[in-house]
């Protein structure tokens, strides 16, 4: 059972999970086997962690890439989304990278509030683009996030803010349960095995989604560093992990546990239909065009 002891335990954000009445929800796992609250609704109380936060002082640079066609398609309401629901209150910085800065949509940002737009490349196979976003978040880590803020989460950019996104988030290293598996028993979990991948992996904890990953900027650096090292190693041995990126994110999170989880609440597909756990929908993927957005 997770409780404010075991969390001190273990080292986890103690003070934060003050916060959190667990019992509220009996109806799903709110913890992990190593203690790591899992964050449904109900389960915290908004207003205290908002006021925790504040006085710690904690601010937030949200990393994300809109390269190529995905930056029309979904940029625009991404950013307009999150600025009704990501982190208020709280200063907030967006990194948007891109192949053309030019065409990045001008959004009214609230006080406290700002972005920033870096110029990558864009690398023709779309399996780099996603992968490489590793090594471009570790750099901008250690140039520019670490000596501004606290925290950083990084976000596909197929997705749409429709509900609070707070602070209850926030802690040392932060994972997200995958919509389409944290119901599922491990067999259909999607981890990559081929075992001359450095992804390999025979079994984990959950089946993570890597449409949002964070944590402080210590954690999100080493996560990005380890996840990169491993894609270049199985590009030189000619090997490509099952799901990318995901694989490798997989991969890490069963190697170092996140010390917070967050519910499929976070990021939800309508596409799954009704689900009687599902109490509240904070971001929803936004709808796939791959036939339009995915040919060469
Ligand atoms: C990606 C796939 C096929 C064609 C284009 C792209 C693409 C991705 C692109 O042209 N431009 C671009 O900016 N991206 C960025 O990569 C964008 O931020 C996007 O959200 C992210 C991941 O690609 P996405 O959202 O199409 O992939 P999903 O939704 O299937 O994502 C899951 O699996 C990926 C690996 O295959 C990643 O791990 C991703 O984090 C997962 O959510
Ligand atoms: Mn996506």
């Amino acid at each position: 059972k997770c409780t404010l002891e075991s969390a001190n335990e273990l080292n986890l954000d103690v003070s934060v999970d003050a916060s959190l009445s667990l019992w509220y929800r009996s109806d799903v796992q709110t913890c992990t086997p190593w203690r790591a609250p899992i964050i449904w609704e109900g389960m915290f109380d908004p207003e205290r962690y908002d006021k925790l936060h504040k006085t710690e002082g904690s601010s937030v640079a949200l990393t994300v890439f809109a390269i190529g066609r995905y930056l029309d398609a979904y940029l625009g309401n991404f950013l307009r989304s999150s600025e009704q629901h990501f982190m208020l209150g709280l200063p907030v910085c967006y990194y948007v990278f891109t192949d053309a800065p030019e065409r990045v949509p001008l959004i009214k940002l609230g006080p406290q509030r700002s972005l920033k737009v870096i110029k990558v490349a864009k690398h023709s196979r779309w399996q780099d683009i996603s992968m490489m976003r590793m090594k471009t978040i570790s750099d901008v880590v250690e140039s520019d996030i670490r000596h501004h803020f606290t925290h950083v989460f990084c976000f596909d950019v197929d997705q749409v803010f429709t509900g609070r996104f707070g602070s209850e988030v926030l802690g040392d290293s932060v994972a997200l349960l995958h919509a389409y598996y944290y119901h599922l028993d491990q067999y259909w979990y999607t981890y990559d095995r081929n075992q001359k991948s450095t992804a390999y992996m025979e079994s984990g904890d959950f089946y993570y989604h890597a449409a949002i990953f964070g944590g402080t900027w210590k954690s999100v650096k080493a996560l990005t560093d380890f996840c990169y090292k491993n894609i270049m190693e199985d590009k030189q041995n000619n090997v490509e992990a099952v799901w990318h990126d995901e694989s490798h994110l997989n991969k890490y999170f069963w190697l170092h546990k996140p010390s917070r989880v967050l519910s499929p609440e976070y990021c939800w597909d309508t596409e799954i239909g009704y689900r009687r756990d599902i109490r509240t929908h904070r971001l929803l993927w936004a709808t796939k065009q791959y036939d339009k957005l995915r040919r060469p």
